[in-house]
């Protein structure tokens, strides 16, 4: 064989393994099963440790002991995924209960073996692991090169990581909506955006919190980012903010005391038609509630959901924003036109104010205006914002 082409020297270098036990016999024990096997051996008596190692180096693989004093596995593994969300981590235990088992799994512990761990179960267990590491990798990068996106974190400890992140780097975005005859904006969007990569868009943060049963602490920040930025917003402006079903089980957001509260009859809260609200007891009590304080209510995305009118007849909105979908190339559709047409005038009779979503172009401001609708919101007239801005028209 010829010469090999010249390789970095960390992707030439033998996969690393990391060893955590607080007995230092399981270490060697580790060490002597998985020798010349061609890893490249670390180890920690200890989480502390082990986590600092983490952090100052890529492991290929963590081999860890879920009883230890101070720092167990569990703890242990959740501390790796805030700096890797790959590496596969086997979690080993001298104690199985079928508590810790689904525990460990939950959490995304890569296998879960049971002391005295057989030589043979270890290696393969190992050099499996190391090549999923690899394919998990492979994934991510084809995630990215396909859809631009980081993709999010397998497993439950990697999804905690990146929600912390992206709750304590959330911010709004604030996007007018125009009443166009009057060329004034009579209010805007606030909407969630995150620094962190892998929950970019808003609905993978929803998705996330719901997986996670973050909701309602969600939807607190969310509300008291916007309750924080309410003296930068004009006085004649309403603020627009989408509310989860689910938040209507929270006492925060009916609270006269959130921070919200104080603003209430500025605030629009936009339910999504997407979203169920069967889940959610007594609606029509808690949406009374909401109004008696100030608040108004929309439905969301109206014309994408297919859960008939349950939403829309349980919410009895004060606005209803027509999904983005009906505004597409709604100037060259005359379907699309007669569906806008006739759900205008059907809100109006009910006094009910429509907003259409997601203009972008001339042509289909015009065939809005055509169809009724007045009330607009899109790129044609403002990209949500950092800050508050104005529309030049
Ligand atoms: O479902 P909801 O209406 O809350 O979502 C609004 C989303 O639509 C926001 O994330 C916003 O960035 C996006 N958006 C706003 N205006 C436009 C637009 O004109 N075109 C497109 N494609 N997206 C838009
Ligand atoms: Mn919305």
């Amino acid at each position: 064989m010829g010469e090999r082409p010249a390789e970095a020297p960390e992707a030439a270098l033998a996969p690393a393994v990391l060893l955590v036990d607080d007995d230092p016999d399981v270490l060697r024990f580790y060490r002597d099963v998985l020798a010349d096997r061609g890893f490249r051996l670390f180890q920690a008596e200890d989480g502390a440790l082990a986590t600092r190692l983490i952090v100052e180096r890529p492991f290929d693989l963590v081999i860890a002991d879920i009883a230890m004093p101070n720092m167990d596995g569990i703890a242990l593994l959740r501390a790796i995924r805030q700096v890797d969300l790959d590496v596969p981590v086997v979690m080993v235990t001298g104690n199985p209960s079928y508590e810790t088992a689904v525990n460990a799994i939950e959490y995304g512990a890569f296998r879960y073996l049971t002391k005295p761990v057989a030589p043979a179960l270890l290696r393969r267990v190992a050099e499996y692991a190391v090549v999923m590491n690899r394919m998990a990798k492979a994934k991510r990068e084809a995630l990215r090169a396909v859809s631009g996106m980081n993709g999010s974190a397998g497993d439950r400890a990697g999804l905690e990581a990146s929600f912390e992140r992206a709750l304590a780097g959330a911010w709004m975005a604030y996007q007018p909506i125009v009443s166009y005859s009057e060329r004034r904006v009579i209010g805007y969007e606030a909407l969630a955006r995150t620094e962190d990569a892998t929950l970019s868009s808003p609905l993978l943060l929803i998705e996330a919190a719901e997986k996670l049963g973050r909701l309602v602490e969600l939807g607190r920040r969310l509300r008291g980012l916007v309750a924080a930025s309410m003296d930068a917003v004009p006085a004649e402006a309403k603020i627009f903010i989408n509310v989860h079903p689910r938040d209507f089980d929270d006492g925060d957001l009916s609270s006269p005391t959130a921070p919200l509260a104080r603003s209430a009859s500025r605030v629009v809260l936009e339910v999504t038609e997407r979203a169920s609200l069967e889940a959610i007891a007594d609606v029509p009590h808690h949406v009374q509630t909401l109004r008696s304080m100030g608040y108004r209510i929309a439905i969301d995305d109206l014309g994408a959901g297919h859960a008939g009118l349950n939403t829309f007849a349980r919410l009895e909105p004060d606005v209803a924003k027509l999904d983005m979908g009906l505004v597409r190339n709604v100037d060259s559709d005359s379907t699309k036109q007669k569906v806008v047409r006739s759900m205008a005038s059907l809100c109006r009779e009910l006094g009910i104010l429509v907003v259409t979503e997601g203009v972008e172009t001339v042509g289909e401001r015009d065939a809005l205006l055509k169809a009724g609708c007045d009330t607009q919101q899109g790129f044609l007239f403002g990209r949500p914002s950092r800050s508050i801005e104005r529309v030049r028209w």
